[in-house]
């Protein structure tokens, strides 16, 4: 009877909680209000809607969850039901995943895989026992929605909570351009993201000049050489960077000399932040949700996705140390201050060495693309081929520091797997920066079949990162051990970061049914295809999939524009393409007949990894006056037809070394031609040189000025067209 009443209580109660936090309005409920209880069944009601929000003085569109970013904290006592209700009032439709879960396949809210899409303007009920305990977040995982708004922190108490106090910070990252705008732009491979940082911290663009300054000629020779554009540990440039909502959040409320336990979440799309203490050492007490024995460390990276439970002491009364997260391009920073009082700041990270950087990732690149691991072994994070860039570390105050890394985390239990059969699988982490394409073994998850496993079996997987970025590799639904060297104590975690060269081997036990996700859990590298599907034999089928669905994010082709206004003509570009394909047209406007006019559409297919290769077929229409008795001939003795011609052609294009394109075709008309091109050479952060020549004799070089995202200065001269001027308009 008693059980009764607690657990009607509760369900009166759970609505009431969620409510108090939509009156909070923007607020994170990070405020240790929560009172766990006998197990019970804990409902909440999520409303999904668009909102307006100002974080930089501009209003930009993003999704609030009962009126707050982030999403609200749930909270769960280990052996409760959750129930969760997801009110979408949205006019397009959603999904909730529950990160580091342990639950019923349908249940873990991978849209068209696992759990049906919440459409527009309908209620999703979710129900599943919380068998596990620890700091888990949640998240949209449709699109892009996680970006702009939809995530939360996902906190699971034990049934007898250690006494200690404890404070939840979600860490995100927030950018005033619209995600799908991120998406493309990294996809058409501008460096915009680059120019912007670079306002912040020198040297994020890595142009001519700033490496001649920094008197690293030879170095940027030599990185676009190997067919580089430049360094960078992170893609995205960010607007703000949030600690629960905010710039700042203050957890104020503790006893003064009194130790609290931190839940540190990261929920970003794609940053990785460098979390600092000024008040002394952070122990490191869980990882994604699991205990390990206590590490003491001065520093820590934690992933995109990966939660960390650090303890830290609380200052002495009337002064606030600083919890500082930096992200780790080191653009911009949030802090936690803990205590109240006069603050007590942790000294900000100095900006990155890029040219040491752009140095050391010469010495790793081949010629082919891939990585020269120069026979080093690397695993878990042990050996930091960043430090280069890091300047503070030749400060003798840091000689001593303690950075944490995975081989220094242990379960405080014994992980090992039961005695099973393995299914070993190797993968490679691949990428190819120029063309932000990312993948496992040179494929993209629609260009792959699901991987069979079996229930009962052993898996291991064997990660191996040819790609010059880290990724952090989350599989839904399991945990893996990271064999770390900590034996039968190896740390059980849901989310890896795998840093470049390294090999890190992880092992699971398939207990469960249904088909799961294994992805990098940066954003935009996982809409790019950087993932694989398992599948349990035997499983039931599940009405809810539609692969073709889950395919299509990978498959997306995104769209580009160029057009040049100047004073001799008009020209431009368009492009449509995705991770192969790629359809382009062409065209140059003279204002007179003696300039003439011409346009060209090809259909490109991209070929091997590194995507150097396309060859094309397409069609060319060109019109221009010539002199009486006027005949140009081509360096093969061929004579033009530039004055009219229309033509199919078929050629192809290979980038070689220093970037240069070359470009060689045949028409239906039997004329060859071959071109040499050169774009986009980075002069200044903002000036930009374009070069072409080729055997019709035309040449071009030009000069553009990079002034806002959309719109350049240029100046070009062409041999056809002559010497103008005018305004870039890019899209
Ligand atoms: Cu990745």
């Amino acid at each position: 009877m008693k059980i009764l009443f607690t657990a009607l209580f509760l369900f009166i109660l759970a609505p009431a909680i969620a409510q108090h936090t939509m009156a909070n309005n923007g607020r994170a409920n990070t405020a240790n209000e929560y009172k766990s209880g006998p197990p019970a069944t804990r409902i909440y009601h999520l409303y999904v809607k668009d909102t307006m929000v100002n974080y930089t003085g501009k209003m930009k569109m993003a999704y609030a969850v009962n009126g707050q970013i982030p999403m609200p904290t749930l909270e769960f006592t280990e052996g409760d039901t959750a129930e969760i209700y997801i009110h979408n009032e949205l006019n397009t439709e959603t999904s909730i995943h529950w990160h580091g879960l342990i639950l019923p396949n349908e249940q873990d809210g991978v849209p068209y895989l696992t759990t049906a899409a919440i459409k527009a303007k309908t209620v999703h009920q979710y129900k599943f026992p919380i068998v596990q305990n620890g700091t888990y977040w949640y998240h949209s995982h449709t699109g892009l929605q996680e970006q702009a708004g939809m995530y939360g922190a996902f906190i699971i108490h034990k049934k007898t909570p250690p006494p200690i106090p404890e404070y939840t910070l979600l860490l995100s990252d927030w950018t005033d351009m619209h995600p799908h705008q991120v998406e493309r732009r990294l996809k058409m491979a501008t460096d915009w993201f680059s120019i912007q940082k670079g306002r912040l911290k020198p040297g994020v663009v890595q142009s001519y000049a700033e490496a001649i300054k920094a008197g690293h000629f030879s170095t940027k020779v030599t990185n676009e050489w190997k067919r580089m554009e430049a360094m960078d540990v992170s893609d995205v440039y960010y607007d703000r960077f949030h600690a629960n909502g905010q710039d700042e959040a203050s957890a104020g409320t503790f006893k003064a000399g009194q130790k609290v336990r931190l839940r540190i979440i990261n929920g970003s799309s794609s940053t990785y932040f460098w979390l600092r203490y000024s008040g002394g050492k952070m122990e490191v007490v869980a990882n994604d949700g699991m205990d390990v024995e206590p590490v003491p460390v001065d520093r820590m990276i934690i992933a995109t996705a990966e939660t960390y439970d650090v303890v830290v002491t609380v200052p002495e009364d009337s002064t606030a140390f600083e919890l500082q997260a930096t992200s780790e391009d080191r653009t911009r920073s949030t802090s936690l201050w803990v205590g109240t009082g006069k603050r007590l700041p942790a000294k900000p990270l100095p900006p990155l060495k890029y040219f040491e950087g752009m140095k050391m990732m010469n010495g790793m690149m081949k010629m082919d693309g891939n990585l020269n691991d120069m026979g080093m072994k690397m695993s878990l994070q042990q050996m930091d081929m960043n430090a280069v860039m890091y300047p503070e570390l030749s400060d003798s105050a840091n000689q001593d520091m303690v950075t944490l890394n995975y081989a220094m985390l242990r379960s405080p239990v014994k992980t090992t797997l039961p005695d099973a059969p393995f299914k070993e699988l190797k993968f490679t982490l691949t990428g190819n920066m120029n063309r932000y394409v990312w993948s496992i073994n040179n494929k993209t998850v629609s260009e792959t079949d699901k991987i069979p496993i079996r229930k009962g079996e052993n898996v291991r997987i064997i990660l191996y990162n040819n790609s010059m970025m880290r990724h952090p590799m989350h599989l839904h639904g399991h945990f893996f051990r990271v064999l770390n060297g900590q034996g039968d104590h190896s740390p059980l975690k849901n989310t890896l970061d795998i840093m470049p060269m390294e090999t890190d081997t992880l092992e699971f036990a398939a207990t469960e049914y249904g088909d799961w996700y294994f992805h990098c859990h940066i954003l935009y590298h996982m809409m790019a295809g950087m993932g694989r599907i398992f599948e349990y034999e035997n499983s039931p089928a599940n009405p809810a999939q539609e692969m073709k669905k889950v395919y299509a994010d990978d498959r997306m082709f995104h769209f580009m524009a160029q057009n040049d206004f100047a004073s001799n003509g008009n020209d431009g570009e368009a492009v449509l393409q995705n991770t192969r394909w790629r359809f382009d047209a062409e065209w140059r406007l003279g204002y007179n007949d003696r300039h003439g006019y011409e346009g060209e559409v090809h259909v490109d297919r991209y070929i091997g990894q590194m995507q150097r290769l396309m060859p094309y077929i397409g069609a060319d229409w060109r019109y221009r006056k010539m002199e009486t008795g006027e005949i140009e001939k081509n360096l093969f003795g061929q004579a033009n037809t530039k004055d009219e011609r229309r033509a199919l052609c078929a050629g192809f294009q290979y980038t070689l070394p220093m970037l240069a394109v070359l470009d060689a075709r045949i028409d239906t008309d039997g004329k060859a031609r071959l071109s040499l091109m050169r774009e986009d050479v980075r002069i200044t952060p903002r000036l930009r040189l374009g070069m072409m020549v080729n055997t019709d004799k035309e040449y071009m070089a030009g000069l553009r000025y990079v002034v806002t995202k959309f719109m350049g200065i240029s100046a070009h001269y062409d041999s056809d067209m002559g010497f103008g001027a005018g305004i870039t308009l890019n899209y």
